[in-house]
């Protein structure tokens, strides 16, 4: 799928207290924002017009939009976030998408969250997680099958969420941490394994043919060189403090 636009939430001068759980110590706001400008305009490199929002006061978790909804060429599915801290986020994006596609929403008690769900072509994989849960996945994925798609659920044993470990990288290859590697796929579909040690750097982002990657992993970049891919590589290690990602950060379509 080709990908002309993006949405994306400028981080808040409160983003450090957000949810996470690593210890890779206090995020620095001046260098998320130099990060988080680099990752905007690599977006608006490859070709995609990008809706830059404002802060959302009293969510610092709120830049990570991917989280509040599912956006496939036929529909926008507004989330129901899993953390109590982000709940509204949605709200906010759902006037952005309506602007685009028509509507759904996942509804109590079913949650979901964006970061939980990887579209390969028609196929989505939706993880069930300390975010996502089974009520949320059934809802979501009636509503993909109402508009043509396929559905799978698969349990998130690893990460916050499945798109910290398992990523699309396009040509039907995904690229797995190990603890995924025994996923069961579509016929037809192929697996690139990180090395135990580069687990972040599954968390990549397949853009209009080219494959952005975290900085900083040698050992997945000749991987993906060697497997023939067009590689950016970002330093997103302030949003690593904050337990986020590539994908995290914007919601394309
Ligand atoms: C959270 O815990 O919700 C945020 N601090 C990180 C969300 C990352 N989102 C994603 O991986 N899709």
């Amino acid at each position: 799928m080709m990908f002309t636009h993006a949405i994306t939430r400028k981080p808040g001068t409160d983003f450090a207290s957000g949810l996470t759980s690593s210890k890779l110590g206090p995020p620095d706001y001046q260098l998320m924002i130099e990060q988080h400008t680099a990752y905007v305009n690599t977006l608006t490199l490859l070709g995609l017009a990008v809706i830059e929002l404002e802060p959302l006061p009293g969510y610092p978790d709120a830049y990570f939009v991917e989280d509040t909804a599912i956006v496939t060429p036929d529909v926008a599915v507004i989330t129901r976030p899993g953390a109590r801290s982000r709940r509204g986020e949605e709200k906010t994006i759902e006037p952005v998408l309506a602007q685009y596609r028509r509507v759904e929403r996942i509804h109590a008690p079913g949650s979901v969250d964006g970061g939980d769900v990887l579209a390969m072509e028609g196929h989505f994989l939706i993880g069930i997680s300390h975010r996502t849960n089974k009520q949320g996945a059934q809802q979501l994925g009636r509503i993909l099958e109402k508009y043509g798609n396929t559905w799978s659920s698969v349990p998130v044993k690893a990460g916050l969420h499945l798109k910290s470990s398992i990523n699309y990288l396009g040509n039907n290859t995904i690229l797995v941490t190990r603890e995924f590697s025994d996923l069961s796929l579509p016929e037809g579909y192929e697996k690139i394994m990180v090395d135990d040690g580069d687990e972040y750097a599954a968390n990549t982002l397949a853009l209009n043919g080219t494959i952005i990657m975290p900085a900083g992993f040698p050992k997945t970049r000749k991987k993906l060189d060697e497997a023939g891919y067009e590689i950016i590589e970002l330093d997103v290690s302030e949003t690593r403090k904050m337990d986020g990602g590539l994908t995290c950060m914007s919601l394309r379509f």
